[in-house]
């Protein structure tokens, strides 16, 4: 997908003429959405599928497992279970992706991240928080305060259903006021960290504060 957006990047230094070539050389969908593998998932409300590594193995109810470490008093494992033993949290908000699609007024339900991290207890030196994904590559990142916040859950509904395979299912983050792509998907791992580590989109150049209408050069209307 690097390649698609060098491409794109070219198409827009070089003009209309090459960028119409180079049109021809991209499938309709990679040229519009360079954020990653997409299509339009069937009866999904406007969602579009997104993986960076193609499809991913699906993990079953019962082997997933979520590791909260780094810098915590308490490192710990938590199946799907232990999840849904906990508070649950329900948030209804729209999703905007740095693309420009948005899809309204959208439920989300699971345990609040700060919940977790109190469990854990975080220690003295830590400024943030990365997570990776069971797809053995993507990558996010939230300050501590950000992840801290109310709007900010690792979420096993999404649409009022458990999160499907597709959606990043069993559980994935949900960051309520930022861009999609801080809403990692099939996430595995909660990391305290020192300092923040770029996620992997923005080690490809997304904002790290992916705040909705206010990163990334977009002025996209408020969510809410
Ligand atoms: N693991 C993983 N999480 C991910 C992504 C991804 O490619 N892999 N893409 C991100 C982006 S850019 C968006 S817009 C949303 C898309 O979520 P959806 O596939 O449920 O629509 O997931 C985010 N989380
Ligand atoms: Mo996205």
């Amino acid at each position: 997908m690097l390649g698609v957006i060098a491409l794109g990047a070219a198409g827009v230094a070089a003009g209309p003429a090459l960028s119409n070539s180079l049109d021809s050389l991209l499938s309709g969908l990679s040229r519009q959405d360079p954020t990653g593998l997409t299509g339009l998932l069937p009866n999904a409300g406007g969602f579009r599928y997104y993986s960076v590594t193609g499809p991913v193995k699906p993990v079953a109810a019962a082997d997933y497992r979520l590791t909260v470490g780094g810098l915590v008093d308490r490192p710990a494992g938590y199946g799907l279970a232990d999840l849904q033993a906990l508070p649950q949290h329900r948030i209804v908000h729209d999703v905007q992706c740095v693309t420009g699609w948005r899809v309204p007024a959208t439920p989300f339900e699971g345990v609040r991240l700060a919940d977790l991290l109190d469990a854990a207890g975080v220690r003295s030196g830590a400024t943030a928080v990365h997570f990776s994904c069971f797809d053995g590559s993507y990558t996010e990142s939230l300050t501590l305060d950000q992840a801290r916040r109310d709007d900010v859950l690792v979420a096993l509904k999404m649409q009022d259903q458990p999160v499907s395979h597709d959606h990043g299912g069993p559980v994935r983050l949900y960051v309520a006021p930022m861009y999609f792509y801080k809403s990692a998907k099939w996430l595995s791992g909660i990391t305290v960290t020192p300092t923040v580590q770029r996620g992997y989109w923005e080690q490809n150049g997304y904002d790290v504060d992916a705040w909705v209408g206010k990163s990334n050069g977009r002025d996209d209307a408020p969510t809410s």
